[in-house]
């Protein structure tokens, strides 16, 4: 039994006028629970420092810029790295990230129990469009203020195990979780910002947008014999509605727990990462039984074309 306590730690609605000292308050809050409940690792969602400030066109840079953090651990994030180090927890945040060179990533930060930087992830799947869309009920700009992730899809030894990160949108692809399975993951860290409606299709509700989140989660894991962790920033930022979804997924495709509603909260759960291994050594042992000479087009192709 490699045990692994997980705090899903969910956030509600962010709103454009909180800053970033209100909004790392609320995260200490929910850090000093999982502190309390002795958990070896908290999740936060993607973006979890702001607003998800990609629903907004704009077109001054330094407007854009209040949203990124130029780097982490920075003023206002301070306390919250180093309370995390003495409660002895790691801790994954997601937030914008401006690098020195001036390129702007959608990131998560992993770091261990020690305080110390595990690894990075860098969103690869940004979602959305670049131009401002009238034909949309809201904007959704990632691909305006972001640039594709450059690590790939990583994973790291922490916590006596494997871990990875992703965030949001990929959770939908199921390369995201196949390159981490080719690691050996044994837990996959995702945020996410989900609004509850499409902005392109009203007929499409919160329950179709909850079939699809838990349907990509739950294929993910068990595809890949790995534990999910899913945690949602939720509720309604400035009457832009964000649905919840925070849950644990077990290396079977099960959700062992599951957060209701759409406020603050922690969802804690234990992990036994050894529970990965049934899978990962029969039905998806991918040594023995996977067909590389067949998946050429998944790396050659990026659109579908049809036969003729
Ligand atoms: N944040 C994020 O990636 N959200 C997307 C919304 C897709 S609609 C353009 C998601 O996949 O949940």
């Amino acid at each position: 039994m490699r045990n692994v306590r997980v705090a899903a730690a969910q956030l509600g609605p962010i709103q454009r006028a909180d800053t970033r000292e209100h909004v790392v308050a609320r995260l200490l809050r929910l850090l000093d629970e999982a502190i309390a409940a002795q958990c070896d690792l908290v999740v936060f969602p993607e973006l979890a420092l702001t607003t998800f400030f990609p629903r907004w066109l704009m077109n001054d840079q330094a407007e854009v810029d209040q949203w990124f953090e130029a780097s982490v651990p920075n003023g206002a994030t301070t306390p919250l790295f180093e309370r995390a180090k003495a409660g002895r927890i790691a801790m994954c945040l997601g937030y914008a990230e401006r690098t020195p060179e001036g390129r702007r990533f959608n990131t998560a930060i992993l770091v261990d129990r020690s305080g110390e930087p595990i690894g990075k992830y860098r969103k690869i799947h940004l979602p959305g469009h670049a131009e401002f869309d009238p034909a949309r009920a809201f904007q959704h700009l990632e691909k305006r203020y972001f640039e594709p992730g450059d690590l790939g899809f990583p994973s790291f030894r922490a916590l006596g195990g494997i871990l990875g990160m992703c965030i949001c949108n990929d959770r939908r692809w199921p390369e995201t979780y196949r390159v981490m399975g080719l690691q050996g993951v044994e837990m996959v860290m995702l945020g996410f910002n989900t609004p509850s409606v499409n902005s392109q299709n009203a007929t499409e509700g919160p329950e179709q947008r909850m079939f699809h989140h838990k349907l990509s989660l739950q294929a993910g894991a068990y595809q890949n014999a790995t534990w999910v962790v899913a945690v949602a920033k939720a509720g309604v930022e400035d009457g832009h509605p964000l649905m919840g979804g925070t849950m644990i997924v077990d290396p079977n495709g099960f959700i062992a727990a599951e957060l209701p509603g759409e406020d603050d909260g922690v969802l804690i759960h234990d992990c036994d990462l050894d529970a990965t291994r049934f899978g990962k050594e029969t039905i998806f042992d991918f040594k023995r039984h996977r067909r590389i000479e067949h998946y050429g087009l998944i790396t050659e192709r990026t659109g579908a074309i049809p036969p003729r």
